[in-house]
């Protein structure tokens, strides 16, 4: 009966040692050894489970019981051990590494438009309301196109308005206006009505200054049907205006000249960034040129493949890059093609 009692505290004893010991088990390096200690093959628990059956029967089923007790005892407080183990690491883990999950995450760059593109396309969108189709035309010319053809011979002065681009092979340039889309238009569609919009770059060999550069975009608009007048060609122009800008803006339309159209005419915007006082943009006249117009030429309709006696036309060339400067207050046309990123950013 003795023995009973001495193995029962035995037994006790051992079990209050190891959860003694596992309060300052803090790793698992330490749980691994106190796991080797309390319930491994020679710890003390194990000896009496040894020592049992050289006991009494009697006694046997008590011990055994309460050996068991222990041992289930122990392994329930290393697998909590383990747990909080884990926990501590993980919250160290967090700790070190200052993770602060309530910081707003990091906006991802997004590409945009150019902003010639947007007005190209805000353009398109007004013309189409107003019934004209896009026309895509080439960017490198023949001079046949870019200038025979619409009444511009070989040593007309009228040349020098457009200083070209000339490539190594004879007769082949980049174009300086959207014009010769005109003619590409009208072989196509001839005899039929036209009411079409010709965009796309074009280039010249000029000076550059606040509002010339070497490359800019232009929007040919082209009319020809019966019975089209110059007061088809104003009302289009000022209501694609009005539409653009609001009804605020002012124009004014100058008589002017080129080789196809006649009459022909140039129209002016005030200039929005200084209110027509006079700055940098409109070379201190108050008024900007947007585009050139007039009726098309009764040779360039010929050449076209239209018989004049019947049939009239209207064709205007605008700068879209001047457009855009207009709109957003910008003072240099130099910026759109100078790929400074935090120019393009801000549209
Ligand atoms: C022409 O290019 C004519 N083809 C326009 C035309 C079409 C007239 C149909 C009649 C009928 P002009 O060279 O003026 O014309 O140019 C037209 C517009 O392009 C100008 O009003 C201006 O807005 C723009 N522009 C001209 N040169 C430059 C330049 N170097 N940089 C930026 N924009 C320019």
């Amino acid at each position: 009966m003795e023995e009973k009692k001495d193995l029962i505290a035995v037994l006790q004893q051992i079990q209050q040692k190891a959860q003694d010991a596992l309060h300052s088990v803090n790793s698992a390096d330490d749980l691994e050894r106190w796991k080797f200690t309390y319930l491994g093959r020679s710890s003390e628990v194990m000896q009496v489970f040894k020592e049992i059956p050289s006991m009494e029967t009697a006694l046997r089923p008590v011990l055994g019981q309460k050996a068991n007790q222990v041992k289930t005892e122990l392994e329930k407080r290393l697998e909590l051990t383990h747990e909080r183990i884990q926990q501590a690491a993980l919250a160290n883990n967090i700790k070190q590494q200052k993770l602060d999950v309530t910081l707003p995450g990091r906006q991802p760059e997004r590409g945009r438009l150019h902003i010639a593109t947007q007005t190209l396309q805000e353009i398109y969108r007004i013309l189409a309301e107003m019934g004209f189709q896009v026309y895509r035309s080439r960017e490198v010319e023949s001079d046949e196109y870019n200038f025979e053809l619409l009444n511009i011979p070989a040593y007309h002065p009228a040349r020098d308005l457009w200083d070209t681009f000339y490539t190594k092979k004879e007769g082949v340039i980049l174009r300086t206006h959207t014009s010769p889309g005109q003619i590409h238009a009208m072989h196509e569609y001839a005899p039929d009505p036209v009411r079409i919009v010709l965009p796309g770059m074009v280039y010249r060999y000029e000076q550059m200054d606040a509002s010339h550069e070497i490359q800019f975009n232009q929007i040919e608009l082209l009319a020809v049907g019966r019975n089209i007048t110059f007061g088809d060609l104003r009302g289009t122009l000022e209501e694609f205006i009005r539409r653009m800008f609001g009804s605020g803006v002012e124009t004014r339309l100058r008589p002017s000249y080129f080789p196809f159209t006649e009459p022909s005419a140039e129209m002016d915007m005030k200039c929005i960034s200084c209110n027509g006082k006079g700055c940098g943009v409109c070379s201190g006249t108050g008024w900007l040129e947007i585009l050139g117009c007039g009726m098309v030429h009764p040779t360039v309709l010929k050449n076209g493949g239209y018989d004049p006696e019947k049939f009239s036309g209207f064709a205007a060339g605008l700068g879209t890059e001047r457009i855009s400067m207009l709109r957003h207050g910008v003072d240099d046309i130099r910026n759109f093609w100078a790929n400074d990123i935090r120019f393009l950013k801000q549209f």
